[in-house]
């Protein structure tokens, strides 16, 4: 079972979005160790749960299809930073890269949910160095442990409204699902800055390519 909470609506994405290019995401998982962003990711490139998966920091690409669209989404599987930096710690490079988060943390591990939260603040704190306002979504992973639990799912829920971000509760190990919604709805909130970035323009693009529509029947 997988639990959602959805911090917008989804509908002005599609409406602004008019042609029919390939469209790319850069979207970047952070949180504490052991909390399974490796597992999330290798699951959607995949489809399968392998168990262990080494202390390797990867950037891969995937090309998927949404709504008939051509999507390639660049994942950044971060490992927990090491040089003395501190848990949550979220760098330059990082912020200016990605489109969106997911921040992960184990419903078994309180230390990874206070670490969430923290990276939370950072982001939200770091406006002037990310492009739009880039949407997160706040994972609980682990949802198999029920009886290892120690972050209800209250918590998260509240954490995520708190600070406008989507919420899932999902077990990695357990079902594809629920990982492969993590990654659309996050496409979707993507898709929805880009079309608030765009404004005005946005309108104009879409007045323009109905004229080209219409000018080239007149040529017909
Ligand atoms: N029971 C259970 N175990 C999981 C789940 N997801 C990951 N794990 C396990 O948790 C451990 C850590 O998973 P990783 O995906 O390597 O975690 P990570 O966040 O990438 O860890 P670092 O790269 O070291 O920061 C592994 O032993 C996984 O098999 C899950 O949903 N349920
Ligand atoms: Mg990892």
């Amino acid at each position: 079972m997988v639990v959602q909470l959805n911090p917008r609506t989804r509908q002005s994405s599609k409406i602004m979005e008019g042609n029919q290019q390939k469209v790319e995401a850069n979207i970047l998982l952070l949180g504490a160790e052991n909390v399974g962003k490796s597992a999330l990711t290798v699951r959607f490139l995949t489809r399968r749960f392998i168990g262990e998966y080494g202390d390797i920091e990867s950037i891969y690409s995937h090309s998927d299809k949404i709504d008939g669209r051509d999507i390639c989404f660049n994942i950044w599987d971060s490992l927990c930073p090491q040089n003395g930096e501190e848990p949550g710690y979220i760098s330059d490079r990082q912020l200016q890269w990605t489109d969106g988060f997911i921040l992960v943390y184990s419903i078994c591990d309180r230390a990874s949910f206070n670490v969430v939260r923290q990276q939370v603040q950072r982001i939200r704190q770091a406006k002037n160095k990310l492009s739009s306002s880039t949407p997160i979504i706040i994972v609980g992973n682990k949802r198999d442990l029920q009886h290892r639990r120690t972050v209800s799912s209250e918590e998260g829920r509240l954490l995520a409204l708190s600070a406008d971000c989507g919420f899932f509760e999902i077990s990695a190990a357990e079902t594809y699902h629920g990982v492969l919604m993590v990654f659309h709805e996050l496409f979707d909130l993507i898709r929805e800055a880009r079309a608030m970035k765009k404004g005005p323009a946005g309108f104009k693009g879409i007045v323009r390519s109905m004229s080209a529509v219409f000018g080239r029947k007149r040529t017909e």
